[in-house]
């Protein structure tokens, strides 16, 4: 199996599942939306975004797919089958549509588009996803109060999908600070080698530099 990364958040959600399931892959670093790139690209993923994983001869992309092949070649239940997978597919599907869209709206305007040259920060979509955010890390705040991971006393790819988008909160900026339960998850987190360093040993580029 190939995987086709970045250091965007996507990719590196990817790389860290593959990392912590030390699962069996090749890891080449891509930039697929780089002049050039996208004849090579576009027959593997048409929307030519990573990650993307080459696995017998096909084509599989979206994180959340790459991690169900992953855990399954694994023989791994970090992507849960059986009674708890309801529960785990929950808090992948609230999360993409709230916590973790919040984190990306706002992440999107002042880490993503100031790095492309997007064009400047749009102060209205800064506050609308301040404000998502706020509203889904309450829920967040209240479940994680009462147990270690979101599925209970084992992480799940439901942790890693959720947060996808904190360790560019140097950027970001979101106020974790005011959720103590959510950080005391994200910080467990934070204790995985896999998760915390993905790219350890890999040929990575840096994402290009935030302007001054
Ligand atoms: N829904 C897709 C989103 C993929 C995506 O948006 N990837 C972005 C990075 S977050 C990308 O390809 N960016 C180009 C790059 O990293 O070079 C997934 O979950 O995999």
């Amino acid at each position: 199996m190939k995987l086709f990364y970045s250091r965007n958040p996507n990719p590196r959600l990817a790389v860290a599942v593959a990392r912590h399931l030390a699962a069996a892959v090749d890891f080449e670093w891509a930039s697929p939306f780089a002049p050039g790139q996208s004849e090579r690209f576009r027959p593997l993923n048409p929307n030519l975004s990573i990650p993307i994983l080459i696995d017998r001869g096909k084509s599989l992309w979206e994180a959340d797919a790459i991690a169900c092949r992953l855990a399954r070649a694994a023989g791994s239940d970090f992507w849960r089958a059986g009674d708890d997978e309801p529960d785990m597919i929950r808090w992948i599907s609230w999360g993409k549509e709230n916590f973790v869209r919040a984190c990306d709206i706002v992440h999107f305007e002042r880490g993503t588009k100031q790095r492309y040259a997007l064009g400047p920060i749009d102060d209205a979509q800064v506050k609308c996803g301040l404000d998502r955010f706020d509203t889904a890390a309450a829920i967040l705040e209240a479940e994680l109060s009462a147990r270690r991971w979101l599925l209970g006393d084992a992480i799940s790819y439901a942790d890693f999908r959720m947060a996808t988008f904190l360790p560019f909160n140097d950027v970001a900026g979101l106020p974790l600070e005011r959720y103590p339960f959510v950080r005391r998850w994200y910080r467990r987190l934070e204790k995985l080698d896999a998760w915390r360093d993905p790219f350890a040993g890999l040929d990575a580029p840096e994402l290009p530099p935030l302007p001054r």
